[in-house]
């Protein structure tokens, strides 16, 4: 008997979270799904019947739930994940609370497995997990000392609200949740700044790559850009390498892999794109070549879909990664 909550139900990314439960027939026995007050009562087709969202409140935390889905953001996460996890849930949690809590763990299933010191597990920032997955192929096959990222990040990412602000540019009128239009425009600007004239975003992929990858010491720097796509992030990643293979022997790295499609074919115009990438559960790579510039340095170009492998996907393939774990158990 498996109970299941899915926190944040109503938003962008909870709603894929329910999809992909459905989709992937996960075998829970009971879902509850919360919001906030003001999204109570509305109602979710989920396989055969219809389910009620429920104002998520202290008391609701001790529902006897396995396991929850967490997508609410930091501070209703810092309030409710410790309350689930008292009484006896395993949270997979999307918000950036708790993910450079040594105690936690930072799970990109195709990279790295939960420790569970606490019943808490994070989900990375959607542009680190599509960077990751790559990046520890590479790490693998070739060791890599060195990384630099610059974003290409969808207003989805900012939730409906980023949406509603490109769809406000297209019709000429202006901004209400970024600083400046979106529309026709890139913004070298995600979350706040810090006092070192990085972004809060930049410093998330930062620390998260050196964390997911086991590698306190990794060389990472990273520039994050929001661009007028609606859904989708890539990433150009400039990646030093402890050798120098040839560029083909980086590809085939990737052609032989599950976790990433390679699509590297320039001279027939075939390359990644957000668009292409957007609905779609795959991490895309290509563009792969040598970088002149620097010893043993290539540039691999990646995108994915950023609610799906980048928030709701990697979050239920964190549940599907301990459900079948509990199965080896028994
Ligand atoms: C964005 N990456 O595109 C952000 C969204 O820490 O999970 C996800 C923020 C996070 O704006």
């Amino acid at each position: 008997m498996v109970k299941l909550a899915v926190v944040g139900a109503t938003g962008l990314v909870g709603r894929k979270m329910i999809e992909l439960l459905e989709k992937k027939d996960i075998p829970a026995d009971e879902v509850v799904l919360f919001s906030s007050k003001r999204s109570a009562g509305l109602e979710v087709p989920f396989k055969d019947r219809t389910l009620i969202v429920e104002e998520l409140t202290e008391e609701k935390t001790d529902g006897g739930f396995d396991y929850v889905l967490m997508s609410a953001g930091g501070s209703t996460s810092q309030t409710f994940s410790p309350l689930f996890e008292r009484h006896g849930a395993i949270v997979i949690d999307n918000s950036s609370a708790f993910r450079m809590d040594p105690e936690i763990d930072l799970v990109v299933p195709e990279v790295n497995t939960p420790q569970l010191k606490r019943g808490i597990i994070a989900n990375p920032n959607c542009s680190t997990i599509q960077s990751v997955v790559p990046l520890k192929l590479l790490e693998d096959a070739f060791g890599v000392s060195r990384v630099a990222y610059t974003t290409y990040q969808a207003v989805s990412g900012s939730g409906v609200k980023g949406i509603e602000d490109l769809a406000r540019g297209e019709r000429g009128e202006e901004p209400v949740n970024y600083p400046h239009a979106i529309y026709n425009n890139a913004l070298p600007h995600i979350d706040v700044f810090d006092e070192d004239g990085y972004t809060k975003e930049e410093k998330k992929m930062m620390d998260e790559t050196r964390k997911i990858l086991g590698k306190p010491e990794l060389d990472v720097t990273a520039t994050c850009v929001r661009v007028p796509v609606e859904n989708g992030h890539a990433v150009a990643m400039n990646v030093t390498l402890n050798t120098s293979p040839a560029v083909s022997q980086l590809q085939q790295v990737f052609r032989d892999s599950s976790a990433v499609v390679l699509q590297d074919d320039p001279a027939n115009n075939v390359y990644p794109m957000p668009l292409t990438a957007s609905g779609q559960e795959e991490v895309f790579v290509g563009r792969i070549r040598k970088d002149g510039s620097l010893p043993n340095s290539y540039h691999v170009w990646v995108t994915s879909d950023n609610l799906l492998k980048g928030a709701a996907l990697n979050a239920v393939q964190i549940l599907e990664q301990l459900l079948n774990r509990n199965e080896g158990l028994e």
